[in-house]
């Protein structure tokens, strides 16, 4: 399952988000649970699933799953222990990507600044010297390890664990320093809270709708140096909240009378997979439809894996259809008539929207 952390400072509207997908789930008929209070396990919406489950009759219909922590506690000084500090920290290392909550929106009742950009700095500042304090220790220990040990495996980290110093002493967080992916593949298991995938919830005023360009351009900006691999998701929160409490017709007339495309969880849903690097594959027929969830790059037996460790184990082959092309042919036995079903073997790269059947002999 992907995790992805709303971080963000006080009023910046990431528990008006978290309400915002709960009950747009709820009102679109996907299953939405509360692990807690501030997890959130959200369906997956995906109408390629809907569109494969009436081809094939399917009884079931089972979406991935996407969790969201909304994450409190970040104030200035945060990585000294101020405020909830270290709980905080340890809540971010545990998820797989991290979507800051920036506020926008203009509204005097509501305590704290406006301006995107200041919420930014103190959010990154506090982010940078967590992980700056972890390098630091970390980065001496390894060095004099060199001492004993030669491997290139421990000097590759060292260069990793010196650019990661170099970046983070001028505060700059590691996801959008100019470290190479080589590197970050070094550090990940010092588990950095910089080093993770970033995306942007930038929370604007109905008002500011109209502008909504203007509005998200320095933040856009401020992420479009080299390396950069955040995605800026301007977001009208708490109209996305108010849509969320309607029933689905009634949802949609809002969010298309404000222009609103397909809502928050959709959006935020998409633009998750990119930045973690994740794809989806299908399987169907009359039992149940069903979305996996896949790293990009991942070969047949991997995905196999995802469905069970045994698929993999004993991988064999898969049948393969990209899944627009069957819903075209009509069905599983008319695309093996018209020889549309491709056998793959295990070197074959699983593409987003394939839709296997595996073969496996344990
Ligand atoms: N005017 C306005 N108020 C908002 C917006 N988004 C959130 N708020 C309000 O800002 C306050 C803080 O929001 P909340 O989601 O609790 O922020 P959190 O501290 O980041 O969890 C609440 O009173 C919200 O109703 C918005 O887009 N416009
Ligand atoms: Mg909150």
């Amino acid at each position: 399952m992907e995790r992805l952390g709303f971080v963000g400072l006080p009023n910046a509207g990431k528990s008006s988000l978290f309400n915002a997908l709960g009950g747009q789930a709820l009102a679109a008929a996907y299953p939405f649970a509360t692990v807690d209070p501030n997890v959130g396990i959200v369906a997956v919406p995906d109408d390629r699933l809907d569109r494969l489950a009436e081809l094939t009759n399917s009884a079931k219909i089972v979406h991935a799953v996407a969790e969201f922590v909304d994450i409190a506690g970040l104030v200035a000084g945060a990585h000294q222990g101020e405020g909830l500090g270290n709980r905080f920290l340890a809540h971010i290392r545990e998820v797989d990507g991290i979507a800051f909550v920036l506020r926008a929106f203009r509204d005097d009742d509501v305590m704290g600044p406006n301006d995107p950009l200041e919420h930014l700095a103190t959010v990154e500042t506090e982010l940078a010297l967590a992980d700056l304090q972890s390098v630091e220790g970390k980065v001496e220990r390894q060095r004099k390890a060199m001492k004993l040990d030669k491997s290139p495996a421990l000097a590759l980290e060292v260069d990793a664990l010196d650019a990661a110093l170099a970046a983070l002493s001028e505060g700059t967080p590691i996801y959008r320093s100019t470290i190479s992916a080589e590197h970050r593949a070094a550090l990940k298991p010092w588990f950095l809270l910089t080093n993770k995938p970033v995306l942007v919830v930038l929370n604007i005023g109905e008002d500011q709708l109209a502008d909504v360009d203007e509005v998200a351009a320095p933040v856009r900006a401020a992420f479009g140096g080299a390396g950069a691999s955040a995605e800026v998701l301007p977001m009208c929160v708490q109209l996305e909240a108010e849509a969320a409490q309607l029933a689905p017709d009634e949802r949609q007339e809002l969010l298309d009378a404000y222009d609103l495309g397909e809502g928050a969880v959709t959006r935020l849903v998409q633009s998750a997979y990119r930045i973690l690097g994740r794809r989806t594959f299908f399987t169907t027929g009359p039992d149940e439809s069903r979305a996996w969830t896949f790293r990009a790059g991942a070969k047949a037996p991997e995905c196999a894996g995802v469905i069970h460790t045994d698929f993999q184990r004993g991988f064999i082959k898969a049948e393969c259809i990209h899944w627009d092309e069957l819903l075209d042919l009509g069905s599983w036995s008319k695309a093996r008539d018209a020889g549309k079903l491709r056998i793959e073997g295990k070197d074959y790269e699983v593409v987003d929207g394939d839709v296997l059947e595996f073969r496996f002999n344990v």
